[in-house]
């Protein structure tokens, strides 16, 4: 079995049902657990900024899928959730990025990992550290301390 870090995003239509469809999916996956899921986070958009907030999370998982599989998976919640791919780091009804995948490192047409540009980006790092300080199970429901504006407590999934 292999871990897994995936971060999700939506900035178009129902943003938190959205999150919840793509959740729902992955976890539907006969070859994935769901381990932890982050709270949801509103963030300003980065690269093109232009649009509307994002709903952001991050989640870890347990699977048996290689990295390619994975990542077909991932491409095909986007399509359930009806993304279409108009402008280049614009609006998007779902965003599933494989951030890292065990310890591996690897630069393909398809996938790199870790994920390029993950260390930069606050809506990534703030939910993927507040799994791994251990505060994202169900018994937290507080708001986690954050010092970036640009990434704000939302709520949770469930
Ligand atoms: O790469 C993920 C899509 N995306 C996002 C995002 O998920 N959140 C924020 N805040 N900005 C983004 N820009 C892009 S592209």
């Amino acid at each position: 079995m292999s871990v897994a870090f995936l971060s999700m995003g939506s900035n178009l239509g129902d943003r938190m049902g959205n999150l919840k469809k793509a959740m729902s999916l992955l976890s539907s996956h006969p070859s994935i657990t769901v381990l932890n899921v982050s709270s949801v986070y509103q963030t300003d958009p980065v690269g093109y900024i232009e649009q509307d907030d994002f709903l952001n999370l991050v989640c870890r998982i347990e699977t048996d899928l290689t990295p390619l599989s994975l990542l077909e998976y991932a491409r095909i919640i986007e399509q359930i959730l009806h993304r279409e791919r108009t402008i280049r780091f614009g609006p998007r009804t779902m965003d599933v990025d494989i951030l890292t995948y065990d310890q591996l490192v690897m630069n393909t047409d398809e996938l790199i990992l870790p994920h390029p540009r993950m260390r930069e980006r606050a809506f990534v790092q703030i939910p993927l550290s507040e799994i791994l300080n251990g505060t994202s199970d169900d018994s937290d429901h507080g708001k986690p301390a954050n010092e970036d504006s640009s990434v704000r407590y939302f709520g949770r999934l469930l």
